[in-house]
């Protein structure tokens, strides 16, 4: 099949599992065409089918806000004439799902049809697609997607509560390619980071509200009082600085250390003991699940998807959120214990496996077979 994928080509979780997602189908024999404003950044490697179009937004002094979603629409139809794309796959509905309705609409006038297949990721649902101001689009782009899928169960939903559907939305789980997580690197180099006595924490995100900054850096504080620690922060966003304002002022920046953002978080979650995810809200937890690929148990908050990914007392533990002191506790008990610890680890990796590529990927191949198949010219 010839596909086209519309995503963020950020450090978010959405245009990794879109970029993950095109380099396997394009693995299985499928021309793969990623269509967006930037690279993607784990798109390192283009290939004879994978193949990359750059969506330019002229700067115009009269506008005050660039109209990207036009640029992508126009985009999107010249390359599906172009390249003799079938499929459009676009992440996150916001402005993806719109302008892709728009291409869509814009190529019926020349007779082409293109079925579109809409994932939502997340915030273009709980935070951001749900407020008053986006929501009749938001909706109007969900209701006319030809096939609709979510990344967990708590994230349909949402979205059934949220929003007026009168589409059918497919469960596709997030999903990992084990293999970039068994690690070859022969010691992980953890001395460089922290002495043989030492438990190392690890958080990966964007450092939104969302995630609750401030609890990742109490709960280490709490953790680090008990057992010798340190606490590995990667990624960049609005929380960053006062997260190291906070450390500060705990008296614990010696044992904090920011990565900003990373394209070796293999290489750290390879000598990471423990994943604090403390969210308000999480659709799915992507960063959980690469966690527990490279066998590091997760103590997290219990909300949104994040329950069907990590598994309570098994491969991690739950807490409600904001409970940072039974976080910190489930976390002290995890690895106060070499025994214990190990048994989690194993855990870890197991549950990881639930969400195999191999099983996953198949799933959506069959979803643009049904929309292909269905192509109805209404
Ligand atoms: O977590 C973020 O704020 C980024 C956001 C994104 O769109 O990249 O993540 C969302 O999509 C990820 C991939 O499906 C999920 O793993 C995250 O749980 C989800 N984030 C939220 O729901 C807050």
């Amino acid at each position: 099949m010839r596909i086209g994928i519309v995503c963020y080509p950020t450090f978010g979780g959405s245009g990794v599992v879109a970029t993950e997602l095109g380099l396997e189908l394009s693995k299985r024999g499928h021309q793969i065409h990623f269509i967006t404003y930037k690279q993607p950044v784990r798109l390192e490697l283009l290939s004879n089918n994978v193949h990359y179009h750059e969506v330019n937004v002229p700067e115009y002094p009269l506008f005050h806000y660039q109209p990207y979603e036009l640029a992508l629409s126009s985009k999107l139809v010249d390359m599906v004439k172009l390249h003799k794309i079938e499929v459009l796959h676009v992440h996150y509905a916001i402005p993806h799902a719109y302008a892709a309705y728009m291409a869509q609409k814009m190529l019926r006038e020349e007779d082409i049809y293109i079925p579109i297949v809409t994932t939502l990721h997340g915030t273009d649902i709980t935070l951001v697609g749900s407020h008053p101001f986006y929501k009749p689009a938001v909706t109007f782009s969900i209701n006319k997607s030809d096939a609709v899928t979510a990344v967990s169960k708590s994230l349909k939903e949402d979205t059934l509560r949220l929003f007026e559907i009168n589409n059918t939305i497919d469960v596709v789980t997030n999903f990992i390619d084990l293999s970039k997580f068994e690690h070859n690197f022969t010691d992980c180099q953890r001395d460089i980071m922290a002495s043989d006595d030492e438990k190392i924490i690890t958080h990966i995100s964007n450092f939104r509200e969302v995630k609750r900054i401030p609890d990742v850096i109490q709960t280490f504080y709490n953790i680090q009082k008990a057992i010798p620690a340190k606490l590995m922060m990667v990624g960049e966003g609005p929380e960053k600085e006062p997260a190291e304002n906070l450390c500060r002022k705990l008296g614990i920046e010696d044992k904090v250390v920011f990565f900003g953002n990373s394209n070796e978080i293999d290489r750290i979650l390879c000598f990471s003991d423990l994943f604090l995810l403390p969210s308000e809200t999480e659709s799915f937890g992507l960063s959980a699940l690469e966690a527990m690929a490279s066998g590091v148990p997760v103590i997290s908050s219990n909300t949104g998807g994040i329950p069907e990914v990590n598994s309570n007392g098994f491969s991690g533990f739950l807490s409600n959120v904001g409970d940072v002191d039974d976080m910190s506790k489930n976390a002290i008990h995890i690895l106060k214990d070499a025994s214990r610890l190990k048994e989690f680890k194993a855990n870890a990796k197991v549950q990881a496996n639930e969400f195999s590529i191999y099983n996953i990927v198949p799933k959506y191949e069959a979803i643009y077979e049904r929309v292909l198949n269905k192509c109805t010219f209404v």
